[in-house]
């Protein structure tokens, strides 16, 4: 499971005031406070109360690279924000996210080329949210289709369904669980997936709970990354418990511990 931090958010109180503050250290703290609990990249999302995205998104990126040489995923929908953190990245990026829009599409996938990104692409489109898998399979088709058609290799994109929250969506849980599966087969070779995990229990209570219950139903649906809370000890113990029973890596008594060192 390829972890990606969520908590660089100006979503979060504390985030959007150091970002305010231009307090370099809150961020920095936060960014390796993840890395020491297994993340792999950190998602960056400069939040809705920004007045300045593109200035702080740039801020955001330069202080976690000071610290840290983990991949970012820069999180915006606007892409000039995008454009601006990829210009500052030193490291592989990771774009999040593009809409199967094919005015916004286009736009990303020739950003991910010139900046030799990652890509998120989601299943959503100008007509809003998929209510059922076969809708978010054709959008997955349509972002394949045209990821590959401007030359992004296809190891590069990474599909997610978009996941809703388990209390305003319930009927829709398993549709978003088998799209994960079925994304795997659209295409030869098959695109990565990934999930927004903690859309799953907003407004939930035993929000741990449930997060951590539907990343390992996904994990068996064949997910390979997430953005989550890692600070969760017990979500990203149950992610490397279910790659070790995935046989993604070997098994030992200490195989917490081996994986958090490797
Ligand atoms: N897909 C992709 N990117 C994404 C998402 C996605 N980026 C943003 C988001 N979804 C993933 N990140 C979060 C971060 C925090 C929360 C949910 C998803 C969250 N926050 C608390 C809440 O809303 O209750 C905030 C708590 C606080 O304010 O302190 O749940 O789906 N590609």
């Amino acid at each position: 499971m390829f972890i990606i931090g969520e908590l660089i958010n100006g979503m979060y109180k504390d985030i959007a005031k150091a970002i305010q503050a231009k307090d370099k250290s809150v961020i920095q703290r936060r960014a390796l406070e993840q890395i020491e609990a297994g993340a792999d990249a950190l998602d960056v999302n400069c939040g809705p109360a920004s007045k300045d995205p593109v200035n702080d998104i740039q801020w955001l990126i330069n202080s976690i690279q000071e610290v840290t040489a983990k991949p970012i995923a820069v999180d915006s929908g606007r892409p000039q924000v995008i454009e601006a953190g990829l210009k500052v990245l030193k490291n592989k990026a990771i774009i999040n996210s593009a809409t199967a829009d094919e005015e916004k599409l286009e736009p990303l996938i020739a950003l991910a080329i010139k900046y030799n990104a990652r890509l998120i692409g989601l299943t959503i489109s100008k007509k809003g949210i998929p209510q059922n898998k076969d809708q978010r399979l054709e959008l997955a088709a349509l972002i394949i289709a045209s990821a590959q058609g401007k030359g992004l290799p296809v190891e590069d994109l990474y599909l997610d369904p978009i996941v809703m929250p388990v209390n305003v969506a319930q009927p829709q849980m398993k549709d978003i669980l088998e799209s994960l599966r079925e994304f795997k087969i659209i295409s030869d070779p098959a695109p990565k997936t990934v999930v927004g995990l903690s859309n799953v229990s907003q407004g939930t209570c035993q929000r741990s709970l449930v997060n951590r219950t539907f990343l390992i139903m996904a994990v068996a649906c064949g997910l390979d990354a997430a953005i989550l809370d890692p600070l969760d000890k017990e979500l990203v113990d149950s992610a490397i418990t279910s790659d070790l029973i995935l046989n993604k890596h070997i098994y030992c008594d200490s195989f917490l511990d081996a994986y958090r060192k490797k």
